[in-house]
């Protein structure tokens, strides 16, 4: 295992960047081109990815801390022999538009110093193609300075902010809020204010910024048409400015993902820079009913405040309100952080997706001896091979079989899985979690049973990341160690579809002769049936009950 340096690699034209978020910390491993920093220029914010896949064993820098290109980020224990230097930087990184420096593309129709029409367009802008618009900055009748923000581009990796080639005023903007944009794109054209571009004020910012700062907060002085005012506060949560929300990429996306109007977050980080953990704070006051966002309260009928959920935005009756010491002693205790982040996600999963759960039972009385037999031989290893694990393998035979099972909705498309992730339910004293076996189809059980078990330690100790716990697209819960009979899973958006499990008995079962003493595992299958139709759910837990009752079908 050799050690490997991760720098800061080409980021164009900027000379140093700050750090504004580390994503990793020591221990963790990583993937080649996993995002490890995010660092913020003035105009862009991009994130430094991985040029090595290993165990992170030093972290060199740190929060506000301003690096440049070559600059050590952190240390790997490379994974196997990819010691090797890195890779190219990986397209993450691939440099974002410096304002000054965005102007060759666009340099080429400047004006004439005498003025005249000219066209504004999309200068390089790295590796990427295809970037997403996500924010309009003027509009037409805007006088522009040269290299005044005009619009805000977005890929999976960094935002960036596309300056002006030219001053004047705006004519015509070619570009709206969604689109997808490329080198070369016409942007909008400038009637020119005839060589003299320093002069043009911006539309309305009412904060009149020193010179300087209208480059470096160019956030807060873009014109006031930028966002809508907001309206009147509705919460404490309102954005303090009317302008772009100050965020990462990869807080976006998750802001994107669940559907947060980031413009109402309030940041907590450095400049009031959104993080990850506002968006999920943020999340939480909603779906306990704390905090409302714009588009609730303009739906929600009047009154219905207080906590608990009370579903105002639903429509629904306030939730009671009750003076409970008056019936007897309380104690009042404060729900752990696992508990509100699961608490939340799982209100949206049952309030969103129409569920509908079958019940079956599975013959597992040939699987269990094997079971038992396995355990047996494996003594001396230490490997011991639960129920769980085996269900994760057949889970995989059944999702091959159904790939609809194995697939997200996003918007009106379904999003077809090729990769078989399993999530398991773990309890944990802190409450409820879902570690991952990733790719659970390319491993043996005993493999599964020996992740498993490094899994549930993790989780036990409170010590998942993020890694352990996403990418899943099927879970399964399972109660069997417990008890129980039946129960309705809660799906794990954005997967379809869970699989609850309880406790086997020995049940009496016909064989068309005589009563045998049959093992059977009662299963709960839950399914979003926006997906799935009730025919193939039956199919599918019928299959999964085959797969168990002789496991051989795992192999076809
Ligand atoms: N029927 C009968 N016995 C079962 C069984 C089943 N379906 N599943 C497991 N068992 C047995 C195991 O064989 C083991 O028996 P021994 O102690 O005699 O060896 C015992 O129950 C305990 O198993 P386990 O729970 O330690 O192991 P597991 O692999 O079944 O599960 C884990 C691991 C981490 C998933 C589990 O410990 C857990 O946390 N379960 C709770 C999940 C949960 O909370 N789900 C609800 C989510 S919705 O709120």
């Amino acid at each position: 295992m050799a050690l490997v340096e991760v720098q800061v690699p080409d980021i164009g034209d900027f000379d140093e960047v700050t750090v504004i978020e580390v994503m990793v910390k020591v221990g963790d491993t990583v993937k080649a081109e996993q995002s490890l920093i995010t660092v913020e220029s003035d105009k862009a914010s991009m994130e430094i990815p991985s040029s090595a896949a290993g165990v992170v064993k030093e972290i060199k820098v740190k929060i506000d801390d301003k690096v440049k290109q070559g600059s050590l980020v952190l240390v790997l224990e490379a994974a196997g022999d990819a010691a090797a230097p890195a890779p190219a930087p990986a397209p993450a990184a691939a440099p974002a538009p410096a304002p000054a420096a965005a102007a060759p593309a666009a340099a080429a129709q400047a004006p004439a110093q005498g003025g005249g029409v000219v066209e504004v367009r999309i200068p390089d802008i790295g590796d990427f193609k295809d970037v997403a618009v996500i924010e309009v900055m003027v509009k037409p009748g805007d006088s522009i300075k040269l290299e005044q923000s005009l619009i805000t581009v977005e890929s999976d990796k960094a935002s960036m902010e596309i300056p002006s080639s030219a001053a004047g005023v705006l004519k015509e903007l070619k570009v709206k809020v969604g689109d997808t944009v490329n080198i070369g794109d016409l942007l909008g054209t400038v009637e020119s204010a005839g060589g003299a571009p320093a002069a043009a004020p911006a539309a309305a910012p009412a904060a009149a910024a020193p010179a300087p700062a209208a480059r470096s907060e160019a956030p807060a002085a873009a014109p006031a048409a930028a966002a809508p005012a907001p309206a009147a506060a509705h919460n404490p949560t309102t954005a303090p400015t009317g302008a772009m929300p100050h965020a990462s990429p990869s807080v976006r996306k998750f802001a994107r993902e669940l559907g947060v109007p980031l413009a109402e977050v309030k940041g907590s980080g450095p400049k009031g820079r959104i993080t990850q953990d506002d968006v999920q704070a943020f999340t939480k006051s909603v779906m306990s009913g704390a905090v409302q966002t714009k588009a609730q309260a303009a739906k929600a009928p009047s009154g219905g405040g207080g906590g608990g959920g009370d579903g105002a935005g639903l429509g629904l009756i306030p939730w009671p309100k009750v003076d409970f010491t008056k019936f007897g002693e309380i104690e009042r205790k404060p729900m752990g952080r696992i508990k509100k982040i699961s608490g939340a996600n799982l209100h949206r999963n049952w309030v969103v997706i129409p569920h509908v759960t079958n019940h079956d039972d599975a013959d597992i009385t040939d699987l269990e001896a094997f079971r038992v037999s396995t355990n047996k031989e494996n003594e001396k290893s230490g490997v011991k091979v639960t129920m769980l694990a085996f269900l994760i393998k057949a889970s995989v035979a059944a999702l091959k079989k159904f790939p609809e099972f194995n697939a997200s909705l996003d918007g009106e498309e379904l999003v077809l899985k090729k990769y078989f992730h399993i999530g398991f339910a773990a309890d944990t004293p802190n409450g409820l979690v879902v570690p991952v076996i990733k790719d659970a189809d390319k491993k043996g059980v005993l493999q599964i049973s020996t992740e498993m078990n490094e899994l549930a330690k993790k989780a036990r100790d409170g010590k998942l990341g993020p890694a352990d716990m996403s990418g899943a697209c099927f879970t399964i819960s399972s109660l069997g160690g417990i008890g129980g009979r039946y129960f309705t899973p809660i799906i794990n958006a954005p997967e379809v579809a869970i699989l609850g499990v309880c406790k086997s008995t020995i049940e009496p079962k016909w064989d068309g002769k005589a009563f045998q003493p049959r093992l059977m595992l009662p299963l709960s299958l839950s399914w979003d049936h926006r997906v799935i139709d009730g025919a193939a759910a039956a199919r599918f837990n019928a299959y999964l009950g085959q797969v168990l009752g002789d496991f051989r079908r795992v192999m076809l």
